[in-house]
C-alpha cells in the first residue's frame, strides 16, 4: 500500500502552484533572517520544486493550534486565494495539528521543514543504510501525521453504512505503518551489527579515526578528497552526501581513517537526527573530530553552534578533541581574513584552508598529527 506523502514537484498546468512560505519566529530567532530564508529557498531549490510565489514573514509568538497568529492566517489565505496556490512549503517544522489547520483554512496541500528534509535525504540517499533510515523517518511522520488530511481517515473498514467490527482505517494504516517500522529497523540492526564488527577490528588494530563534522556545504567531502587523495562526490547542494565513507590515509607516518558524513543544517528535525543515529553512531568513537566551517558563509558562527548542538543531541563526548577547520578561504580576501582573526581566536585549535588552492591542507595535517599523538598516541614498536 502506498501513501501520499511526497512534494508536488512543478507547477503544471494541471499542478498545483506552489507558494513558498519563509517565517522568522521565536524558534529560529537566534539565526540571522536574511541568511535563514536564502537556506530555505536552497533546500526548496536542491529537491528541485519550481514555485510561483514567495513570502517571508515574521511571527512575534507561535499560535499552537495554527502556527500562525490571526492576522498571518488572512494574509496567508488571501494570497493563496490571489495566486491559485494548491501547495505551501513552510519553511518551518510543524505539528500534526497546525498542519492540519492551515491546510484547513487555506484549502492547499501544505508541506513542513520536516517533510521538505526528508525528500531530500530520500533523494541523496544511496546506501541501504541510508535508504532504511530515511524510510524509518518517514514511517515516523506517516504516524504523527495519521489524522492529517493527507489520508482519509474517517473511513470503516467494510460495507458503506456499516459501522461495523472491523478495524478503522487509520487502525489499518497504522498497522501497516507499525510492521514496515519494524522490517526496517530489522535490516537496519543486521547492518548496524556488521558495523560494530567493523569497528572492534578497527578499535583492536589502534588505527585512529577522525570523523568530519560540519554544516551540510561547508566543504566536508572535499576535506576528505584533499587529504585522503579520494574522489567521493561533492556538489554544491545541500547534504550531498548522507553515508558515511571511510577512507584510509597516513600521517606522520601512521596509518588513520577518516569518515565523512551527513551535514547538519539548523532545526534539522530531531526525528531525523534520531533516524540518522546509525549513520552517525561512528561520531562517537571519534579520536578527534575535524569541525569543518564555510568561512565564506556570512552564517559561519550560526553553523558553528548549530554543528555544537547537534553534538550535544547525539550525546557525543564532549571531551573529544575538535580541531576547527575554517575552509574555503580562497574566496577571502586578505582584509577580510585579517578583520577576523580576533573571532577566530575563539575557535582554538583552528586553521585556515582551501581544499580548492589546497593552501592550508599541509597544516590541517600537521595539527592533526599533533592532536592524535596525544590522544591516541601510536603504540609503541
Ligand atoms: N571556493 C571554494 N569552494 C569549495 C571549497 N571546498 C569546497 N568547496 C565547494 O563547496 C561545495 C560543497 O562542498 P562539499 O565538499 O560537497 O561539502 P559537504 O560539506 O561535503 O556538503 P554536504 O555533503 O552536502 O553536506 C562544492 O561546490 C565544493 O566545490 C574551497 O576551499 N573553496
Ligand atoms: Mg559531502
Amino acid at each position: 500500500m502506498e501513501f501520499k506523502t511526497s512534494i508536488s514537484m512543478s507547477t503544471t498546468e494541471d499542478g498545483p502552484r506552489t507558494l513558498l512560505l519563509g517565517i522568522i519566529s521565536p524558534r529560529n530567532r537566534a539565526t540571522n533572517p536574511q541568511d535563514y530564508l536564502e537556506e530555505f529557498v536552497n533546500l526548496v531549490e536542491t529537491l528541485g520544486v519550481e514555485y510561483s510565489k514567495t513570502w517571508f514573514t515574521k511571527l512575534r509568538e507561535i499560535d499552537k493550534a495554527h502556527f500562525l497568529t490571526k492576522g498571518k492566517r488572512e494574509e496567508l489565505v488571501k494570497l493563496c486565494a490571489e495566486h491559485q496556490i494548491g501547495q505551501i512549503i513552510c519553511s518551518e517544522s510543524l505539528s500534526p495539528l497546525q498542519q492540519r489547520k492551515l491546510e484547513d483554512i487555506t484549502e492547499c496541500k501544505v508541506v513542513d521543514r520536516m517533510q521538505l528534509i526528508i525528500e531530500i535525504f530520500k533523494n541523496a540517499a544511496t546506501s541501504a543504510e541510508g535508504r532504511i533510515q530515511v524510510e524509518m523517518a518517514e514511517i515516523e511522520l506517516l504516524k504523527t501525521r495519521l489524522s492529517g488530511q493527507g489520508i482519509e481517515m474517517s473511513q470503516q473498514m467494510g460495507g458503506i453504512g456499516e459501522k461495523g467490527p472491523g478495524e478503522t482505517y487509520k487502525e489499518m494504516v497504522y498497522r501497516i505503518l507499525k510492521t514496515r517500522y519494524a522490517a526496517a529497523k530489522k535490516k537496519l540492526d543486521v547492518l548496524q551489527k556488521s558495523r560494530d564488527v567493523q569497528r572492534k577490528m578497527r578499535v583492536e588494530s589502534e588505527t585512529p579515526l577522525v570523523c568530519l563534522v560540519g554544516y551540510t556545504n561547508a566543504g566536508k567531502s572535499s576535506v576528505l578528497n584533499a587529504v585522503t587523495q579520494s574522489e567521493v562526490l561533492v556538489e554544491n547542494k545541500l547534504f550531498a552526501t548522507l553515508d558515511t565513507t571511510t577512507r584510509t590515509f597516513f600521517c606522520d607516518n601512521r596509518k588513520i581513517l577518516m569518515a565523512d558524513t551527513v551535514g547538519f543544517i539548523s532545526e534539522l528535525p530531531h526525528h531525523l537526527v534520531a533516524a540518522f543515529k546509525s549513520t552517525l553512531s561512528e561520531l562517537k568513537y571519534a579520536s578527534v573530530l575535524l569541525h569543518i566551517i564555510d568561512i565564506h558563509n556570512p552564517a559561519w558562527k550560526d553553523h558553528i553552534r548549530v554543528v555544537n548542538e547537534t553534538l550535544g543531541d547525539l550525546e557525543i563526548d564532549a571531551n573529544t578533541p575538535v580541531i576547527h577547520v575554517f575552509n574555503k578561504a580562497d574566496l577571502m580576501t586578505a582584509e577580510q581574513l585579517e578583520y577576523l582573526e580576533i573571532d577566530l581566536l575563539q575557535y582554538k585549535p583552528y586553521v585556515l584552508c582551501s581544499t580548492l588552492s589546497k593552501e592550508g591542507i599541509a597544516d590541517v595535517l600537521e595539527l592533526l598529527a599533533n592532536t592524535l599523538k596525544v590522544v591516541a598516541p601510536a603504540k609503541k614498536k
